[in-house]
Protein backbone atom coordinates (compact mmCIF):
# COMPACT_ATOMS: atom_id res chain seq x y z
CA UNK A 1 0.00 0.00 0.00
CA UNK A 2 1.76 3.16 -0.73
CA UNK A 3 2.47 5.45 1.98
CA UNK A 4 0.91 8.70 0.36
CA UNK A 5 -2.75 6.98 0.57
CA UNK A 6 -3.00 6.94 4.34
CA UNK A 7 -1.69 10.41 4.44
CA UNK A 8 -4.15 11.77 1.97
CA UNK A 9 -6.96 10.13 3.92
CA UNK A 10 -5.94 11.85 7.15
CA UNK A 11 -5.73 14.85 5.24
CA UNK A 12 -9.41 14.28 3.76
CA UNK A 13 -10.80 13.86 7.24
CA UNK A 14 -9.32 17.37 8.48
CA UNK A 15 -9.70 18.74 5.08
CA UNK A 16 -13.01 21.19 5.43
CA UNK A 17 -16.32 19.55 4.18
CA UNK A 18 -15.13 16.59 1.92
CA UNK A 19 -16.92 16.78 -1.17
CA UNK A 20 -17.22 13.03 -2.80
CA UNK A 21 -13.60 12.52 -2.45
CA UNK A 22 -11.94 15.49 -3.23
CA UNK A 23 -11.94 19.01 -0.66
CA UNK A 24 -13.93 22.20 -1.16
CA UNK A 25 -11.50 24.20 0.58
CA UNK A 26 -10.39 27.83 0.69
CA UNK A 27 -7.43 29.52 0.22
CA UNK A 28 -5.02 31.61 2.44
CA UNK A 29 -6.06 31.05 5.85
CA UNK A 30 -9.60 31.12 5.87
CA UNK A 31 -11.16 27.48 6.51
CA UNK A 32 -7.42 26.45 5.04
CA UNK A 33 -6.04 26.49 8.56
CA UNK A 34 -7.27 22.87 9.63
CA UNK A 35 -4.90 21.73 7.01
CA UNK A 36 -1.90 23.97 7.50
CA UNK A 37 -2.24 22.68 11.22
CA UNK A 38 -2.66 19.28 10.40
CA UNK A 39 1.24 19.47 7.34
CA UNK A 40 2.78 21.00 10.61
CA UNK A 41 1.75 18.26 13.28
CA UNK A 42 2.57 15.94 10.40
CA UNK A 43 5.77 17.48 9.91
CA UNK A 44 6.85 18.01 13.41
CA UNK A 45 6.38 14.58 14.29
CA UNK A 46 8.97 13.73 11.92
CA UNK A 47 11.01 16.30 13.55
CA UNK A 48 11.22 19.08 10.99
CA UNK A 49 11.04 22.93 11.75
CA UNK A 50 8.24 24.47 10.30
CA UNK A 51 7.76 28.22 9.64
CA UNK A 52 5.65 30.34 7.88
CA UNK A 53 7.21 33.26 5.48
CA UNK A 54 6.30 36.86 5.36
CA UNK A 55 3.50 35.75 2.19
CA UNK A 56 1.98 33.15 4.50
CA UNK A 57 3.79 29.77 2.69
CA UNK A 58 5.13 26.97 5.04
CA UNK A 59 8.61 25.36 5.45
CA UNK A 60 9.47 22.31 6.71
CA UNK A 61 13.31 22.32 7.82
CA UNK A 62 14.63 18.86 7.76
CA UNK A 63 18.40 19.73 8.47
CA UNK A 64 19.85 23.26 9.40
CA UNK A 65 18.22 26.25 7.61
CA UNK A 66 20.65 27.60 4.80
CA UNK A 67 21.49 27.65 1.28
CA UNK A 68 21.56 25.40 -1.66
CA UNK A 69 18.54 23.46 0.04
CA UNK A 70 16.65 20.95 -1.67
CA UNK A 71 12.69 21.70 -1.91
CA UNK A 72 9.95 20.22 -2.25
CA UNK A 73 6.20 20.47 -1.44
CA UNK A 74 3.52 21.95 -3.69
CA UNK A 75 0.11 23.09 -2.01
CA UNK A 76 -3.10 22.56 0.63
CA UNK A 77 -6.38 24.48 -1.07
CA UNK A 78 -8.12 23.64 -4.02
CA UNK A 79 -11.28 24.95 -6.14
CA UNK A 80 -14.97 24.56 -5.57
CA UNK A 81 -15.62 21.04 -5.16
CA UNK A 82 -12.25 20.00 -6.25
CA UNK A 83 -10.15 16.89 -6.71
CA UNK A 84 -8.59 15.02 -3.53
CA UNK A 85 -5.08 15.10 -5.47
CA UNK A 86 -4.21 18.43 -6.61
CA UNK A 87 -1.93 19.77 -4.48
CA UNK A 88 -2.20 17.48 -1.55
CA UNK A 89 -0.32 14.76 -3.57
CA UNK A 90 2.75 16.84 -3.79
CA UNK A 91 2.49 17.50 -0.21
CA UNK A 92 2.03 14.25 1.45
CA UNK A 93 4.26 12.25 -1.20
CA UNK A 94 6.98 14.96 0.22
CA UNK A 95 6.20 13.42 3.72
CA UNK A 96 6.11 10.03 2.71
CA UNK A 97 9.37 10.54 1.15
CA UNK A 98 11.12 11.38 3.95
CA UNK A 99 10.04 8.34 5.77
CA UNK A 100 11.29 6.96 3.03
CA UNK A 101 14.89 8.47 2.70
CA UNK A 102 14.66 8.30 7.34
CA UNK A 103 13.86 4.36 6.72
CA UNK A 104 16.83 4.12 4.67
CA UNK A 105 19.06 5.95 7.17
CA UNK A 106 19.82 8.70 4.50
CA UNK A 107 21.30 11.76 6.23
CA UNK A 108 20.80 14.50 3.81
CA UNK A 109 24.35 16.55 2.92
CA UNK A 110 22.29 19.84 2.09
CA UNK A 111 18.75 20.59 3.85
CA UNK A 112 15.82 19.20 2.35
CA UNK A 113 12.99 21.52 2.85
CA UNK A 114 9.29 20.59 2.10
CA UNK A 115 6.92 23.95 1.54
CA UNK A 116 2.99 24.14 1.12
CA UNK A 117 2.09 27.23 -0.86
CA UNK A 118 -0.77 29.62 0.11
CA UNK A 119 -3.42 30.02 -2.22
CA UNK A 120 -2.32 28.21 -5.65
CA UNK A 121 -6.02 27.98 -6.79
CA UNK A 122 -6.70 31.94 -6.39
CA UNK A 123 -9.91 30.61 -4.79
CA UNK A 124 -10.37 33.36 -2.77
CA UNK A 125 -8.39 36.12 -3.35
CA UNK A 126 -8.53 36.00 -7.32
CA UNK A 127 -5.16 35.17 -8.56
CA UNK A 128 -3.40 31.84 -8.81
CA UNK A 129 -0.10 30.95 -7.06
CA UNK A 130 -0.46 34.18 -4.77
CA UNK A 131 1.54 33.21 -1.97
CA UNK A 132 4.41 31.83 -5.05
CA UNK A 133 3.84 35.12 -6.87
CA UNK A 134 4.24 37.05 -3.81
CA UNK A 135 7.35 34.95 -2.53
CA UNK A 136 9.13 35.00 -5.88
CA UNK A 137 8.36 38.69 -6.36
CA UNK A 138 6.22 38.81 -9.45
CA UNK A 139 2.82 40.01 -8.04
CA UNK A 140 3.04 43.53 -7.36
CA UNK A 141 2.20 43.31 -3.25
CA UNK A 142 0.75 46.89 -2.88
CA UNK A 143 -1.89 45.32 -5.57
CA UNK A 144 -2.02 41.61 -3.57
CA UNK A 145 -2.61 43.71 -0.38
CA UNK A 146 -5.84 45.53 -2.02
CA UNK A 147 -7.27 41.94 -3.75
CA UNK A 148 -10.64 41.37 -1.91
CA UNK A 149 -12.17 38.10 -1.60
CA UNK A 150 -16.39 37.37 -1.91
CA UNK A 151 -17.04 39.11 1.46
CA UNK A 152 -15.21 42.01 0.62
CA UNK A 153 -12.24 40.87 3.30
CA UNK A 154 -8.49 42.65 1.84
CA UNK A 155 -5.86 40.60 1.57
CA UNK A 156 -3.67 42.19 4.38
CA UNK A 157 -6.21 41.96 6.75
CA UNK A 158 -6.59 38.04 5.92
CA UNK A 159 -2.56 38.04 6.28
CA UNK A 160 -3.21 40.68 9.55
CA UNK A 161 -5.59 37.85 11.21
CA UNK A 162 -3.06 34.79 10.63
CA UNK A 163 -0.25 37.40 13.03
CA UNK A 164 1.66 38.12 9.47
CA UNK A 165 2.16 41.86 8.80
CA UNK A 166 0.96 43.06 5.48
CA UNK A 167 3.55 45.26 5.14
CA UNK A 168 5.88 42.64 4.30
CA UNK A 169 4.22 40.65 1.60
CA UNK A 170 6.21 40.95 -1.45
CA UNK A 171 9.28 39.81 -2.85
CA UNK A 172 11.39 37.79 -0.61
CA UNK A 173 14.86 37.32 -1.38
CA UNK A 174 16.01 35.82 2.07
CA UNK A 175 14.23 32.60 1.35
CA UNK A 176 14.46 32.49 -2.41
CA UNK A 177 18.22 32.28 -1.49
CA UNK A 178 18.22 29.41 0.23
CA UNK A 179 16.61 28.02 -2.42
CA UNK A 180 18.96 25.52 -4.36
CA UNK A 181 16.33 23.60 -6.64
CA UNK A 182 12.71 23.16 -6.50
CA UNK A 183 11.09 19.62 -7.24
CA UNK A 184 7.19 20.10 -7.18
CA UNK A 185 5.49 16.32 -7.42
CA UNK A 186 1.78 16.67 -8.55
CA UNK A 187 -0.72 14.35 -9.84
CA UNK A 188 -0.65 14.59 -14.03
CA UNK A 189 -4.28 16.81 -14.93
CA UNK A 190 -4.82 15.02 -18.40
CA UNK A 191 -3.82 12.15 -19.64
CA UNK A 192 -0.56 12.22 -21.42
CA UNK A 193 0.76 9.11 -18.77
CA UNK A 194 -2.47 7.25 -19.64
CA UNK A 195 -1.45 6.95 -23.00
CA UNK A 196 2.15 6.55 -22.55
CA UNK A 197 1.68 3.67 -19.81
CA UNK A 198 4.03 5.09 -17.63
CA UNK A 199 3.61 6.15 -13.58
CA UNK A 200 5.76 8.93 -13.62
CA UNK A 201 6.63 11.50 -15.96
CA UNK A 202 8.48 15.03 -15.83
CA UNK A 203 7.03 18.66 -16.93
CA UNK A 204 8.22 20.08 -20.13
CA UNK A 205 6.15 22.86 -20.13
CA UNK A 206 3.50 25.35 -19.00
CA UNK A 207 0.93 27.09 -21.14
CA UNK A 208 0.97 30.55 -20.68
CA UNK A 209 -2.09 31.84 -18.37
CA UNK A 210 -4.03 34.55 -17.52
CA UNK A 211 -6.90 35.47 -15.48
CA UNK A 212 -9.52 38.03 -16.75
CA UNK A 213 -12.87 39.94 -14.96
CA UNK A 214 -15.05 41.24 -17.52
CA UNK A 215 -18.02 42.98 -16.50
CA UNK A 216 -20.96 44.19 -18.26
CA UNK A 217 -23.09 46.96 -17.01
CA UNK A 218 -26.68 47.26 -17.94
CA UNK A 219 -30.01 48.92 -16.16
CA UNK A 220 -31.08 46.85 -13.46
CA UNK A 221 -35.17 46.57 -13.98
CA UNK A 222 -38.33 44.30 -13.29
CA UNK A 223 -38.54 41.28 -14.95
CA UNK A 224 -42.33 41.44 -15.66
CA UNK A 225 -42.67 44.92 -16.23
CA UNK A 226 -40.04 46.06 -18.39
CA UNK A 227 -40.34 45.60 -21.89
CA UNK A 228 -37.93 44.23 -24.38
CA UNK A 229 -37.40 47.34 -25.91
CA UNK A 230 -36.75 49.45 -22.58
CA UNK A 231 -33.96 46.61 -21.45
CA UNK A 232 -29.85 46.94 -20.68
CA UNK A 233 -29.59 43.62 -20.05
CA UNK A 234 -26.12 42.88 -19.32
CA UNK A 235 -27.10 39.23 -19.61
CA UNK A 236 -27.13 39.35 -23.50
CA UNK A 237 -23.87 40.28 -24.09
CA UNK A 238 -22.45 37.86 -21.61
CA UNK A 239 -24.23 35.24 -23.24
CA UNK A 240 -22.08 36.25 -26.55
CA UNK A 241 -19.26 36.69 -24.30
CA UNK A 242 -18.85 33.02 -23.11
CA UNK A 243 -19.95 31.62 -26.63
CA UNK A 244 -16.78 34.20 -28.47
CA UNK A 245 -14.22 32.56 -25.68
CA UNK A 246 -14.93 28.99 -27.06
CA UNK A 247 -14.72 30.90 -30.98
CA UNK A 248 -11.41 32.44 -29.86
CA UNK A 249 -9.48 29.54 -28.51
CA UNK A 250 -10.73 27.65 -31.23
CA UNK A 251 -8.65 30.05 -33.52
CA UNK A 252 -5.55 29.62 -32.17
CA UNK A 253 -3.71 26.36 -32.18
CA UNK A 254 -3.58 24.72 -28.75
CA UNK A 255 -5.72 27.42 -27.06
CA UNK A 256 -8.10 27.00 -24.13
CA UNK A 257 -10.68 29.40 -23.05
CA UNK A 258 -13.06 28.92 -20.15
CA UNK A 259 -15.66 30.91 -18.32
CA UNK A 260 -16.27 29.13 -15.36
CA UNK A 261 -17.71 32.09 -13.44
CA UNK A 262 -20.48 34.09 -14.14
CA UNK A 263 -22.37 36.10 -11.41
CA UNK A 264 -25.61 38.11 -12.12
CA UNK A 265 -26.19 41.44 -9.55
CA UNK A 266 -28.19 40.91 -7.90
CA UNK A 267 -29.34 37.59 -8.88
CA UNK A 268 -33.02 38.00 -8.12
CA UNK A 269 -35.25 35.50 -10.64
CA UNK A 270 -37.41 38.40 -11.33
CA UNK A 271 -34.72 41.02 -11.85
CA UNK A 272 -33.05 42.62 -14.62
CA UNK A 273 -29.23 42.25 -13.75
CA UNK A 274 -27.58 45.40 -13.46
CA UNK A 275 -24.62 44.15 -13.99
CA UNK A 276 -22.57 40.40 -15.03
CA UNK A 277 -18.95 39.27 -13.78
CA UNK A 278 -17.47 37.22 -16.31
CA UNK A 279 -14.03 35.44 -14.98
CA UNK A 280 -11.65 34.48 -18.53
CA UNK A 281 -9.22 32.16 -18.20
CA UNK A 282 -7.31 31.55 -20.83
CA UNK A 283 -3.96 29.82 -22.15
CA UNK A 284 -1.95 28.89 -25.11
CA UNK A 285 1.30 28.30 -25.66
CA UNK A 286 2.78 31.15 -26.30
CA UNK A 287 2.04 35.19 -24.57
CA UNK A 288 0.53 36.74 -28.28
CA UNK A 289 -1.26 33.78 -28.79
CA UNK A 290 -3.12 33.89 -24.94
CA UNK A 291 -3.36 37.55 -25.60
CA UNK A 292 -5.10 37.07 -29.30
CA UNK A 293 -7.61 34.75 -27.43
CA UNK A 294 -8.49 37.39 -24.98
CA UNK A 295 -8.78 40.87 -27.22
CA UNK A 296 -11.11 38.91 -29.12
CA UNK A 297 -13.51 37.94 -26.64
CA UNK A 298 -13.22 41.52 -25.57
CA UNK A 299 -14.34 43.05 -29.54
CA UNK A 300 -17.02 40.43 -29.24
CA UNK A 301 -18.12 41.29 -25.67
CA UNK A 302 -17.89 45.05 -26.50
CA UNK A 303 -19.88 44.81 -29.61
CA UNK A 304 -22.78 42.86 -27.89
CA UNK A 305 -22.67 45.13 -25.35
CA UNK A 306 -23.26 48.21 -27.31
CA UNK A 307 -25.57 46.18 -28.97
CA UNK A 308 -27.80 46.01 -26.11
CA UNK A 309 -27.32 49.37 -24.33
CA UNK A 310 -24.63 48.02 -22.02
CA UNK A 311 -21.13 49.04 -21.62
CA UNK A 312 -18.32 46.57 -20.55
CA UNK A 313 -15.12 46.92 -18.22
CA UNK A 314 -11.97 44.73 -18.32
CA UNK A 315 -9.52 43.83 -15.77
CA UNK A 316 -6.46 41.34 -16.35
CA UNK A 317 -6.41 39.67 -12.61
CA UNK A 318 -3.38 37.40 -13.25
CA UNK A 319 -1.12 36.68 -16.21
CA UNK A 320 1.74 34.74 -16.49
CA UNK A 321 3.75 33.55 -19.53
CA UNK A 322 5.22 30.10 -21.19
CA UNK A 323 6.92 27.96 -18.93
CA UNK A 324 9.49 26.05 -20.10
CA UNK A 325 11.33 23.96 -17.11
CA UNK A 326 14.99 23.97 -17.14
CA UNK A 327 16.75 20.86 -18.94
CA UNK A 328 19.72 20.49 -17.24
CA UNK A 329 17.75 19.85 -13.91
CA UNK A 330 14.73 18.05 -15.88
CA UNK A 331 17.41 15.95 -17.41
CA UNK A 332 19.00 15.06 -13.91
CA UNK A 333 15.84 14.52 -12.28
CA UNK A 334 14.79 12.02 -15.26
CA UNK A 335 17.93 10.23 -14.91
CA UNK A 336 18.20 9.54 -11.47
CA UNK A 337 15.04 7.78 -12.28
CA UNK A 338 16.63 5.78 -15.07
CA UNK A 339 14.36 7.87 -17.72
CA UNK A 340 11.21 8.81 -17.49
CA UNK A 341 9.09 10.23 -20.24
CA UNK A 342 8.84 13.83 -19.96
CA UNK A 343 5.08 15.99 -20.97
CA UNK A 344 3.91 18.99 -21.34
CA UNK A 345 0.84 20.65 -19.37
CA UNK A 346 -1.61 23.17 -19.53
CA UNK A 347 -2.14 23.26 -15.89
CA UNK A 348 -0.86 25.93 -13.56
CA UNK A 349 1.39 25.59 -10.85
CA UNK A 350 3.74 26.60 -8.23
CA UNK A 351 6.85 25.44 -9.67
CA UNK A 352 5.80 27.37 -12.69
CA UNK A 353 6.12 30.88 -10.68
CA UNK A 354 9.66 29.34 -8.92
CA UNK A 355 10.95 28.47 -12.14
CA UNK A 356 11.64 32.16 -12.91
CA UNK A 357 13.62 32.35 -10.18
CA UNK A 358 15.13 29.48 -8.98
CA UNK A 359 16.34 25.67 -10.98
CA UNK A 360 12.66 23.75 -11.16
CA UNK A 361 11.53 20.42 -11.70
CA UNK A 362 7.92 18.62 -11.48
CA UNK A 363 7.07 15.11 -11.53
CA UNK A 364 4.24 14.19 -12.41
CA UNK A 365 1.87 11.25 -11.43
CA UNK A 366 -0.72 9.24 -13.33
CA UNK A 367 -4.29 10.39 -13.42
CA UNK A 368 -6.14 7.25 -15.09
CA UNK A 369 -9.26 9.58 -15.52
CA UNK A 370 -7.22 12.12 -16.59
CA UNK A 371 -9.94 14.64 -15.18
CA UNK A 372 -8.87 17.35 -12.44
CA UNK A 373 -10.66 20.47 -10.68
CA UNK A 374 -13.41 17.83 -10.38
CA UNK A 375 -13.90 14.81 -7.60
CA UNK A 376 -13.27 12.20 -10.52
CA UNK A 377 -9.68 13.34 -10.64
CA UNK A 378 -7.42 10.59 -9.26
CA UNK A 379 -4.50 8.32 -8.96
CA UNK A 380 -4.24 5.22 -8.20
CA UNK A 381 -2.20 3.85 -5.09
CA UNK A 382 0.43 1.91 -6.61
CA UNK A 383 0.93 4.71 -9.14
CA UNK A 384 1.42 7.53 -5.78
CA UNK A 385 3.65 4.97 -4.15
CA UNK A 386 5.86 4.93 -7.58
CA UNK A 387 5.83 9.00 -7.18
CA UNK A 388 6.87 8.64 -3.60
CA UNK A 389 9.57 5.99 -4.67
CA UNK A 390 10.76 7.96 -7.08
CA UNK A 391 10.59 11.93 -5.46
CA UNK A 392 12.50 9.87 -2.24
CA UNK A 393 14.93 8.74 -5.04
CA UNK A 394 15.47 12.38 -6.49
CA UNK A 395 15.75 14.26 -3.59
CA UNK A 396 18.52 11.52 -2.15
CA UNK A 397 20.36 12.42 -5.70
CA UNK A 398 20.08 16.21 -5.08
CA UNK A 399 20.62 16.31 -1.36
CA UNK A 400 23.12 13.01 -1.16
CA UNK A 401 27.07 14.18 -0.44
O1 LIG B 1 -5.51 26.78 -12.83
C1 LIG B 1 -4.55 26.02 -12.80
O2 LIG B 1 -4.05 25.59 -13.83
C2 LIG B 1 -3.98 25.58 -11.48
O3 LIG B 1 -4.64 24.43 -11.09
N1 LIG B 1 -4.07 26.62 -10.49
MN1 LIG C 1 -5.38 23.08 -9.58
MN1 LIG D 1 -2.26 22.14 -8.30
MN1 LIG E 1 -42.53 43.11 -6.75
Amino acid sequence: MSRAVPLLDALADVGADRVRGGYSRHGFDRADHTLREWFTGEAEARGLDVDVDRNGNLWAWWGTPGPGAVVTGSHLDSVPGGGAFDGPLGVVSALAAVDVLRARGFDPAKPVVLVVFAEEEGGRFGVPCLGSRLLAGTLDAEHARALRDPDGVTLAEAVRATGLDPATLGRDDESLARVGCFVELHVEQGRGLVDLGAPVGVAESILAHGRWRLTLHGEGNHAGATALADRADPMLPAASLVLAARRAAASVPGARATVGRLVPTPGGTNVIPSTVDAWLDARASDGPGTRRVVEDVVAAAREAAEAEGCTLSVREESYGGTVTFDAGLREVVSGALGGVPALPTGAGHDAGVLAARVPTAMLFVRNPTGVSHAPAEHAEADDCEAGVTALARVLAHLAGS
